[in-house]
């Protein structure tokens, strides 16, 4: 698999830079994708036991450090490379990263977003916002590997093609960086539309077969969807950033449910 990466990765980083994104079936071996369901599994569950019947809002500022709910059912649980029992250099993803982010690009994020049966889609977002007026190259990515299969019934995550080039709130007085980054009813790929873009983004998701991964732009819009089956869907993610560059938007939350 690794051979693959190689020998797509020019076409992968062309679609990630145009499009924002892309899919990648099976990037992962079954032995990965198995290990990394296993402690999440583990640890989501240890985290929403210690949560137990506590009020939790939304988004990462009403949250805790070990659990923030992202919307209505949907449950992000942070859990670090260490804990994951994986060196994040070695995996099959990496040398992606460091082609987009440089050989110095560094871990910001990990963990796993579980959606329950039943939960709705999110609002459209971004996970953060760009940084100069100009279209600069990426300084966030992210990876979501699919720990099941995720048919579209169980609602896989939905992209608005090529909108990480459009979500520029410096260059667009009519974007208000708040809407965008947080769950806002309102914010949605039609607002994109301007004099000079007239056309809204395409939207595209695709059922995730084990194992595979989704690599995206963190300016892009996008959004989790329904889960309308009968299991929780569960995605692992991997979020890098430029040397530097230091995320505020991710985890705001300042509590910890460890604390008394
Ligand atoms: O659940 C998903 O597919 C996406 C989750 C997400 O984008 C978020 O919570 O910020």
């Amino acid at each position: 698999m690794q051979h693959a990466i190689q020998q797509h990765s020019k076409s992968i980083l062309q679609q990630l830079q145009s499009d924002g994104f892309s899919q990648l079936s099976n990037l992962c071996s079954s032995t990965l994708t198995a290990q990394l369901l296993s402690v999440s599994s583990k640890i989501a569950s240890d985290v929403r036991q210690r949560l137990g019947k506590r009020p939790i809002g939304i988004g990462s500022r009403s949250g805790y450090r070990e659990i923030v709910q992202r919307s209505p059912g949907r449950w992000d649980v942070p859990i670090t490379p260490e804990q994951f029992a994986i060196d994040h250099k070695q995996m099959p993803w990496w040398p992606l990263i460091t082609a987009v982010l440089g050989q110095s690009a560094e871990h910001a994020f990990s963990g796993v977003v579980s959606s329950e049966p039943g939960s709705k889609e999110q609002c459209w977002h971004i996970d953060s916002p760009h940084e100069a007026a100009e279209h600069l190259s990426a300084h966030a990515i992210n990876i979501f590997i699919a720990l099941t299969h995720i048919p579209l019934l169980m609602g896989p995550t939905e992209l608005a093609r090529g909108s990480h080039q459009r979500t520029n709130h410096l260059a667009n007085q009519t974007l208000a960086v708040d809407q965008l980054l947080y769950q806002h009813a309102d914010t949605s790929p039609g607002m994109l539309v301007t004099a000079k873009e007239q056309t809204t983004p395409e939207t595209r998701s695709s059922a995730m077969s084990e194992g595979s991964c989704l690599i995206f732009d963190d300016r892009i819009m996008h959004r989790g969807l329904a889960n309308q089956a009968h299991q929780t869907r569960h995605i692992a993610y991997f979020s890098y950033k430029r040397q530097g560059y230091l995320p505020y938007t991710h985890f705001e939350s300042t509590r910890s449910l460890f604390e008394s």
